[in-house]
């Protein structure tokens, strides 16, 4: 018996020793709405994984996915606040705090996934990274977030005339709210928590959104008609308060920001096999997809949002040369 138990007592204080040596001396808490296995999610538990491994265990990455610390208009406040370390947010909720994002949400701007990573992994893509340090926030990468195209529980919208007079839930930004007019269409800006049940109850005919949203949601259940519109590209952004950010050695930060560079293609090969997976998810599930859309209208009816909001020059100026990249 005495044997027995010293023979536990040795095993379970190698047990805790083993913990101590591996025990994180830094755990960064990051943000995310979407749930475990959402391209988003699985890439910040990726860098998560180099971080570690390239500080020799001291610096950790723990990501609280399905929105449970919040949602992202709040968890973005905190985040500036230093009570949350990382948040991987749309750049969207963004456009009323940092004017540079705003560009990144207007409709069409991006003419293709090309065109878009072009922008982003070039100078364009750094200099609105560097805008978010005026707001306490350090950006750290840009993920791909496919194309946003319109969805309703009550028909197949066809053209820009069946949208006339339809409630759709947009993220929080003003750009939104003004897209949504222009087409037509009635805005109602609210938490992404709150649109299933929004769309159920009727307060909303529907929203916006890519396909894995739209199917890891579960949208497509209470709105099954899909319009392929695909009036917005909005990326994903991987921010860090700076507050957090300051913590860390000139060391850890480098390799923090590695690390996020590396997960950037290993998030869009994810995200590209999850758009495909979504689409024939939703679609076996019984969504009706309106995939003949006249798009030129839409462009067209998209021009006072450019109007009402690039105003600025500095605004002028990042279109122009998002504009210019080939
Ligand atoms: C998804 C974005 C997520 C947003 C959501 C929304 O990945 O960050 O919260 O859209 O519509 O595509 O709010």
């Amino acid at each position: 018996m005495k044997n027995l138990k010293t023979f536990t007592t040795t095993l379970l204080a190698g047990v805790a020793f083993a913990g101590a040596a591996a025990a994180c001396e830094i755990t960064l808490r990051s943000s995310d709405t979407h749930p475990e296995g959402y391209p988003t999610v699985a890439a910040v538990e990726h860098l998560g994984e180099l971080v570690k491994e390239r500080t020799d265990g001291r610096v950790c990455v723990e990501v609280y996915h399905s929105a449970q610390l919040g949602e992202e208009k709040d968890t973005i406040e905190q985040t500036q606040f230093g009570v949350i370390d990382m948040n991987r947010v749309s750049m969207g909720p963004f456009n009323n705090i940092i004017e540079e994002t705003k560009v990144f949400s207007l409709p069409y701007i991006f003419r293709s996934t090309e065109h878009m990573h072009q922008v982003l992994d070039g100078e364009i893509g750094q200099d609105v990274l560097a805008a978010f340090e005026d707001h306490d926030l350090i950006g750290l990468a840009y993920y791909d977030a496919g194309a946003r195209s319109f969805y309703n529980s009550q028909k197949p919208v066809k053209t820009l005339e069946d949208l006339k007079g339809m409630k759709f839930r947009v993220m929080q930004s003003d750009v939104f709210v003004d897209m949504v007019s222009a087409l037509g269409g009635n805005a109602t800006p609210m938490p992404y928590g709150e649109v299933y049940s929004s769309i159920q109850t009727g307060v909303i005919d529907g929203a916006e959104n890519n396909w894995p949203s739209y199917e890891s949601s579960g949208h497509f259940e209470v709105a099954k008609y899909y319009t392929l519109d695909q009036h917005l590209m909005v990326p994903e952004v991987l921010v860090m308060s700076k507050k957090s950010w300051e913590k860390l050695s000139a060391e850890d930060q480098e390799a923090l920001r590695e690390a996020a560079r590396e997960s950037v293609p290993f998030m869009r090969k994810m995200w590209a096999e999850r758009e495909e997976a979504s689409r024939e998810q939703v679609l076996k599930a019984g969504a009706e997809i309106v995939e003949e859309v006249d798009k030129t209208a839409f462009i067209d009816a998209m021009k006072p949002v450019y109007e009402k909001h690039v105003t600025s020059d500095n605004l002028k100026q990042i279109v122009e040369r998002i504009q210019a990249v080939k």
